[in-house]
């Protein structure tokens, strides 16, 4: 809706362009400079004016208030009325509101400070939803290579400049340097704003096709290493855009084993190797929906054996026999606006917002408009990875890579069981990731679907080796001493106790040797 606006606003500014070719004059802008048609172009629609000397000023700097206020009219054709006592505060708010920056980006005090090249790129490209072509891998390691200050650039905006390349906002300098830093001139800020606007109406340019990605080095490690987390490309990457996987184990439903969420069981996991913990909070069966309150409890208890443990931890809206997320829509919407405001400082939180969809839902009627409705909630609060899940208990990944979520940080779960799963499921996530859908297993276990049965661990070998090889991560189905083959516990297992081989079960042995 808003794109269509968009496209419809942009034609019409096209064609009073063309009505409004009027000849232009500034004393220091040449006919021949390669910025000259995009200055006469922001200059006509009223984007941008000159001085009342006659000059232009194209190599002067324009700061924050100027380049936002620009983009803003750009967009919505006016500035909006000033909310404090700066001229452009309306616009800054309105900019703010709609995450074009983060609250720790652009402070009051900023406002009329040269804008940074990196922060120019982020408004242009959430402000003209520029096409986010970059989950290519072959386009993101392109850049990597051929952006020769590429590791200059915080894992914040490397997508997003790869957005701009492959776009062709902008170039590098002389020497290929993008130079995130450095600031802005008035007359790259026009080329720059005029060209994403005539982008968002256009087919943007494909990516060329470059080298296959090179065999990289994954990094472990628990939060304080890592920091926050964000999705490039396919690659769950670190805060400092470095590749990155996670291993660790489920809980059972947290309404029956809550004791082994407990800090001393999850720090047991984290001495096997684990760096990440997952919180299944059934919404049915007795979980979330029929108890809210004290489920909440249980569960930010958990949420914080996790964090003291220098964990990752996975919120989990596990719905299954519920298998239509739409159905706790409303009561989804609540809970994690709560938990994403609470822990929106705390750099440990992954959402998953619907465990497995199932029975007479598709992709696009019911988990995709789900999402869409849930997501947002999110994102008032954080940028935070949110895993969303898919029909037929998440194995759907190829329906969701093919009419993909528009949100950046997203990855589609893939569930599997060894015993029942195999190289079908397996081919279904090569064709997402060649679509450009990044995959997270926030769920697998060693037993048949049904949590028994096995151990399957030479089919389990086979996923894993597959997974490994590309950098996919994944946590094991379930944390609990249940009498059923998918737990890593045996029966009787003490919460509490520093764990033995002898606790472990056949399917715990294995899993925590391969963390
Ligand atoms: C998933 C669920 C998870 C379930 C495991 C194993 O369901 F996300 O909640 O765990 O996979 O089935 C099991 C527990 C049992 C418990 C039961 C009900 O291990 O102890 O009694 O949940 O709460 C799947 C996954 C795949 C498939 C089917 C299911 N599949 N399923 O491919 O057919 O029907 O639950």
């Amino acid at each position: 809706m808003k794109l269509k606006l968009t496209i419809i606003t942009l034609t019409a500014v096209f064609i009073m362009i063309m009505l409004l070719q009027s000849a232009f004059a500034f004393s220091d802008v040449s006919e021949s400079e390669w910025y000259t048609e995009n200055i006469r172009n922001m200059v006509s629609l009223g984007l941008l004016s000159g001085y009342e000397d006659g000059t232009f000023r194209p190599d002067d700097d324009i700061t924050y208030a100027e380049f936002i206020s620009v983009a803003k009219r750009c967009v919505t054709g006016a500035n909006a009325q000033p909310t404090g006592s700066h001229w452009a505060s309306g616009n800054m708010k309105y900019a703010y509101d709609n995450r074009w920056y983060d609250y720790d980006e652009v402070y009051d005090a900023d406002f009329d400070k040269p804008i940074t090249r990196q922060m120019a790129v982020k408004v242009t490209a959430i402000a003209f939803s520029i096409p986010e072509n970059e989950h290519d891998n072959n386009a993101y390691y392109h850049y990597m290579t051929s952006i020769k200050d590429f590791d200059q650039i915080p894992g914040r905006y490397a997508y997003l400049v790869i957005r701009a390349y492959n776009n062709k906002l902008l170039t590098g300098d002389e020497n290929e340097r993008f130079n995130p830093l450095s600031h802005l001139t008035r007359a790259e800020a026009c080329a720059i704003i005029m060209r994403a606007s005539s982008n968002s109406v256009h087919t943007p340019v494909q990516s060329e096709t470059a080298d296959p990605a090179p065999v990289q080095n994954y990094i472990n490690g628990g939060v304080s290493q890592n920091g926050r987390l964000s999705v490039i490309g396919t690659q769950l990457c670190n805060q400092n855009g470095e590749p990155v996987v996670l291993h660790g184990m489920s809980s059972h439903g947290i309404q029956w084993y809550s004791n082994f969420a407990s800090y001393n069981s999850v720090k047991n996991t984290a001495g096997y190797g684990a760096n990440i913990f997952r919180i299944a909070m059934y919404t049915a069966e007795n979980g979330y929906i029929s108890q809210r309150d004290s489920i909440k409890q249980t569960v930010f208890s958990a949420i914080d054996s996790a964090l003291m443990n220098d964990m990752y931890v996975i919120l989990d809206w596990h719905i299954l026999s519920d298998g239509d997320p739409l159905q706790y829509v409303n009561e989804a919407k609540e809970f994690f606006a709560e938990a994403s405001l609470k822990y929106a400082d705390t750099p440990n939180l992954i959402y998953e917002i619907c465990n497995e969809p199932s029975g007479n839902v598709s992709w696009s009627n019911n988990v995709k408009p789900y999402a869409e409705q849930v997501i947002p909630v999110i994102r008032q609060n954080t940028n935070a990875i949110v895993l969303v899940g898919s029909p037929t208990w998440s194995q759907d990944v190829d329906a969701a890579a093919n009419d993909p979520l528009y949100f950046d940080n997203i990855m589609y779960t893939c569930h599997f069981y060894a015993g029942t799963h195999g190289s079908q499921l397996r081919d279904k996530i090569d064709y997402a990731l060649s679509k450009n859908a990044p995959i997270f297993i926030s769920e697998w276990g060693t037993s048949a679907a049904d949590g028994s049965g096995g151990v399957y661990l030479n089919q389990s070998a086979e996923w894993l080796d597959f997974l490994n090889a590309r950098g996919i991560s994944w946590v094991n189905w379930s944390l609990c001493d249940k009498a059923e083959s998918s737990a890593a516990l045996n029966p009787g297992t003490n919460p509490d106790s520093v764990w033995t081989e002898n606790d472990l079960s056949e399917s715990g042995k294995y899993v925590m040797g391969m963390f």
